[in-house]
């Protein structure tokens, strides 16, 4: 074993923790394609790239329900999600989220859910000063959960649970613990929301998400217990709030790019759907994902023994100037010109959504982003004075003041 492929025995978790979206990227730079660390005691491999894309994906090669670390399962994904299994036991859960997350009905109910919650609030900013990302969150809860059939008494506070959970899920501090009281407060409810359905003490729209959910079976035949329903649930409809990420960037990317306001308010379905896969590659959203090897694998003459943590460089490789041009630029039209490949741009996960891990809400965060952004695009609002600054050691990233507008108004 030469020294490249000699496992490091310094742990860089602290590193990890102070440089965020950036460590694994200048690792890169210094040490060539393959990264080896050691992160959280473990041996750590890191690959990036479309062929590493196929290669992390294959479940010959690498599982994914042993490399979430507890942490993250307590925060943003729940302890039994559909995450942390592999196999048939995976494609039996997930294909009822394809099923709920995909295809053009399933796609169009959500966003006319969301598109109306945005309308009817959009014309209470007026006069006011709003975040744009907390008004967002607020706004896909509303959608989301009347879409998926689930009542709401309070949209703030669902809204605030819904972005901790995602907003703790990398930090040790304090947002951690938060994440980790939303999330047990959020289960708490849904759970008690999956029984009474059950037991048809309440109601769930026919084949809404909360139906489906309720009388799902898995692999095994049978319903899934109260609390693995509302982990599940949770997995429907936080994803979908997460989506107030993107909104707030593209307001700081209009910011930015004033000139792309008139192309954008031009009704051009194309192009606001360029803009959204622009977004989701430009801005820093899931730093990296984590799969184990399940046998002695070999990539690019590299060994990696059985048990390895593989992590997939998601930002880097949306980042990768061997992919993109120019891919510090925020430039849509590079997607009008050629629409991206499949395991190119990868800011939610690669590989083949029907069998592997990719994230199956994919196509809602693109059809979600191609009916909000040309919304904000035409609306007449002012950018005062605030702090854009994304930094990029905070995971995950956001823009630091929300994106505030002030005087928004609808034009006639
Ligand atoms: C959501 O599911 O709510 C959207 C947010 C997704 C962020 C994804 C980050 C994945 C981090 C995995 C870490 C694995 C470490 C081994």
């Amino acid at each position: 074993m030469n020294r490249s492929r000699r496992p490091p025995l310094v742990d860089s978790s602290l590193a990890l923790l102070a440089k965020g979206y950036a460590w694994l990227p200048d690792r890169r730079r210094s040490t060539g394609p393959v990264v080896r660390a050691r992160l959280m005691g473990q041996e750590t491999v890191a690959l990036h790239g479309p062929e590493a894309v196929r290669f992390f994906y294959d479940e010959r090669h690498v599982e994914r329900g042993t490399a979430l670390p507890g942490p993250v399962l307590s925060t943003l994904f729940g302890h039994g999600a559909v995450h942390t299994l592999d196999g048939r036991a995976h494609r039996v859960r997930k294909e009822m989220f394809l099923s709920l997350l995909t295809g053009p009905e399933a796609v169009a109910g959500l966003v006319a859910c969301v598109t109306r919650a945005w309308d009817e609030t959009v014309r209470s900013w007026s006069g006011r000063r709003v975040v744009l990302f907390d008004e967002a969150s607020r706004v896909i809860t509303r959608g989301v959960c009347q879409w998926a059939g689930i009542p709401l008494d309070d949209a703030h506070s669902l809204a605030r649970h819904l972005v901790a959970m995602v907003d703790g899920f990398a930090t040790p501090g304090p947002r951690h613990w938060q994440a980790r009281r939303a999330r047990a407060r959020s289960e708490a409810w849904l759970g008690r929301l999956v029984e009474d359905v059950r037991a048809g003490a309440a109601t769930a729209p026919d084949g809404s998400a909360l139906d489906e959910v309720a009388r799902h079976r898995d692999a095994d035949g049978r319903l899934l217990d109260p609390h693995t329903a509302a982990v599940e649930l949770l997995n429907v409809i936080r994803p979908t709030v997460a989506v107030c990420w993107f909104v707030s960037y593209a307001g700081h990317a209009l910011c930015l790019r004033p000139e792309l306001r008139d192309r954008l308010g031009d009704d051009d379905p194309a192009y606001a759907v360029a803009f959204a896969h622009e977004l989701r590659r430009f801005y820093p959203f899931a730093p990296f994902l984590g799969g184990r090897a399940v046998t002695d694998l070999e990539w690019r003459g590299e060994p990696i023994p059985a048990g390895t943590l593989i992590l997939l460089d998601l930002y880097g490789q949306n980042h990768d100037p061997a992919l993109w041009e120019d891919p510090y630029t925020f430039e849509p039209q590079r997607f009008v010109e050629r629409p991206p490949e499949r395991d190119e741009l990868v800011p939610q996960g690669g590989g083949d959504r029907a069998h592997g891990h990719r994230c199956p809400g994919e196509d809602v965060t693109v059809a979600l982003l191609s009916a909000l952004v040309p919304r904000l695009a035409r609306l007449e609002y002012h950018v005062p004075e605030q702090d854009l600054r994304i930094p990029l050691h905070r995971m995950p990233a956001r823009v630091r003041s929300g994106f505030v507008i002030e005087d928004a108004r609808v034009p006639a």
